[in-house]
């Protein structure tokens, strides 16, 4: 684990040194209700099937960071929520792309998770949070969500 975090530093470095618009950032919803985060399990591509993520996606040229969580919630979840504080660091996805975990709070709470790109969710508690397969960089999310669960 610390070999992979000490990576992902020294590719965060490299990134640090790129201009904003040869970086891609990548946005997930660290979606808060009742004490706890919706956690969602993808289904595409094959090699990342079966592991858990905040939900998300790319920004588009141009789109601000909160416009592009927006989209992407309402796209992957039929959800509307307003775009809060960054919660932990830039993660490095690769040598030109971070992810960036935003909270974001459901406009209609009583409304139902209709995922169209995940074949699960779960809401999990903050002792919950180790339970599923997540993907590696939202897996260093990990304590900073935590964090964020407590503080509500
Ligand atoms: N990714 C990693 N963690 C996340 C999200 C939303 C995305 N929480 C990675 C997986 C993909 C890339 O970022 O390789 C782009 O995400 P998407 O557009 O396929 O959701
Ligand atoms: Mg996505």
């Amino acid at each position: 684990l610390r070999r992979r975090v000490l990576r992902g530093e020294q590719t965060l470095l490299g990134i640090a040194a790129l201009a904003a618009d040869e970086v891609q950032v990548v946005v997930a919803g660290a979606i808060v209700a009742g004490g706890r985060v919706l956690a969602a399990r993808r289904s595409a591509p094959a090699s990342l099937a079966g592991r858990w993520e905040l939900p998300g996606g790319k920004v588009d040229p141009g789109e601000s960071d909160a416009a592009a969580l927006t989209r992407e919630l309402r796209e992957e979840l039929g959800v509307e929520v307003e775009v809060g504080e960054q919660i932990g660091p830039d993660v490095a996805l690769g040598p030109r792309r971070v992810l960036r975990c935003l909270r974001a709070r459901l406009l209609d709470p009583t409304r139902p998770i209709e995922p169209t790109e995940h074949d699960q969710v779960r809401w999990l508690t903050a002792d919950e949070l180790d339970e599923p397969d997540w993907l590696d960089a939202d897996d260093e999310l990990l304590p900073h969500l935590r964090t964020a669960l407590a503080a509500r």
